[in-house]
């Protein structure tokens, strides 16, 4: 397995047993402390893939003596998420609720979902010195992330947890969810997002990617499918996820089978289609996000089957004919809006994503394009194999 494809930890950036020159960061460390770990910690580490917050492990002595990583501390984006304290309210609220339904399934709520551990004044998040909001979870022992499929099964696996996470969350009161991100799948608003970026051109960038500005302006029309079958009643709000990618579950190392869904910023009222589509998106590719050589990029259409599978086996019975129609539908325009949102924080200056060089978010923008054009072609295939798993 490439160390690509599975989620590690960086070098060590703070310890309570050695100075680490110049790079430990005085608000790391004050968040170590107001979480209780003080001097018990043994040292964190940069952790994970996430485009959007700050992720650390921390590594506590265990009984043994050894060093485990014991908690996700994680840097909350305060320029995505713009209300901090109602973020962690609807998680707070969201995992306590499926403490319950996993223990009433027979499950292990502390292995199927995330426990996240309050401030030692009992506060569910840490502002720092200078008003940044901090949070911290129990890491899961024996699990693992993954940013590229290595097999269908997996993508099976994947399928299942998204599908089983919107049956546990089917009665859950959807109204006392506080929108984080507002219209953050309004595939619609996005493109008018997008074509400000472009008609401002604020960093002279557009003569560098008309192409791609042109891939998006002839699929306008598109944007408004699902927004306009949500808006007439054909299709019903859910509380879903929103943010389905694949390095956004926990598979068990032991069983390889999906195991936690984590990532729960966005869950918001909306669309089964786009939790579905954002994984098809992640999930049923042969590339990375960011790879350079589309040579190496195709939509998998055995993938996208093993998801369909997964995702239907778990939460067929309760979607509607109309969702189930709307599945496919959503892997087009998830992995178009991601293209499009890719486009729309290069044209404004990469100031949304964390990009590592200056054309990075252009050259995730082409991989999704690639995709889109991918799924375009094999539209009907896809829309069979959802109808054939749900048996309709
Ligand atoms: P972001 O919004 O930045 O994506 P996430 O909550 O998804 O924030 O965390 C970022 C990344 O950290 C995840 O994609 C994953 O790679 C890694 N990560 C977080 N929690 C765990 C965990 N318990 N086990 C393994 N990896 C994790
Ligand atoms: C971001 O947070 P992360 O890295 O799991 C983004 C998603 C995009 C994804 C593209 C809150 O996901 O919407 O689809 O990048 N999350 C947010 O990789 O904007
Ligand atoms: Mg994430």
């Amino acid at each position: 397995i490439s160390s690509k494809r599975k989620v590690e930890a960086g070098e060590v950036i703070f310890s309570t047993r050695r100075k680490i020159d110049g790079v430990t960061d005085r608000n790391l460390e004050d968040a170590i402390y107001a979480f209780g770990f003080g001097p018990r910690c043994s040292y964190v580490k940069p952790f994970g893939a996430g485009h959007i917050n700050e992720t650390y492990a921390v590594y506590m002595p265990s009984p043994e003596g050894e060093d485990v990583l014991a908690y996700v501390l994680q840097r909350v984006n305060s320029n995505v998420f713009k209300d901090p304290a109602g973020v962690m309210e609807n998680i707070f609220g969201v995992t306590e609720y499926m403490r319950g339904v996993i223990r009433r399934e027979g499950g292990d709520p502390d292995r199927e979902t995330l426990s996240y551990i309050k401030t030692k004044s009992g506060l569910n998040y840490f502002e720092d010195s200078e008003g940044e909001p901090w949070r911290c979870y129990n890491f899961i022992p024996d699990s693992e992330c993954y940013q590229l499929v290595e097999n269908p099964e997996q993508l099976y696996e994947a399928g299942s947890s998204f599908g089983h996470f919107l049956k546990q969350l089917i009665e859950y009161p959807a109204s006392g969810l506080k929108e984080t991100i507002p219209d953050f799948h309004h595939t619609a608003k996005r493109y008018q997002a997008f074509q400000v970026a472009v008609d401002r051109d604020l960093k002279n960038r557009a003569h560098t990617c008309e192409p791609e500005i042109a891939f998006v302006k002839n699929r306008k029309e598109d944007c408004s499918v699902l927004v306009s079958q949500q808006e007439e009643g054909v299709l019903p709000l859910r509380v879903t996820h929103n943010d389905t990618k694949l390095n956004n579950i926990l598979f068990d190392s032991k069983t390889g089978k999906g195991l936690c869904v984590i990532d729960l910023d966005t869950i918001m009222p909306g669309l089964a289609a786009n939790d579905f589509g954002d994984s098809i998106r992640s999930g049923a590719t042969t590339g990375a996000e960011d790879e350079k050589n589309l040579d190496l990029v195709h939509f998998d259409l055995e993938l996208y089957e093993a998801y369909v599978r997964g995702y239907l086996e778990a939460a067929g019975e309760v979607l509607t004919p109309a969702e189930v129609e709307s599945l496919p539908w959503g892997a087009r325009l998830m992995t178009l809006e991601c293209g499009m949102r890719f486009l729309t924080d290069y044209l404004q200056g990469d100031t949304y994503f964390k990009t590592a060089y200056p054309e990075h978010n252009l050259v995730r923008a082409r991989t999704q394009f690639r995709l889109v054009e991918e799924m375009e072609q094999q539209f009907e295939k896809m829309q069979e194999l959802a109808r054939k798993y749900a048996g309709i």
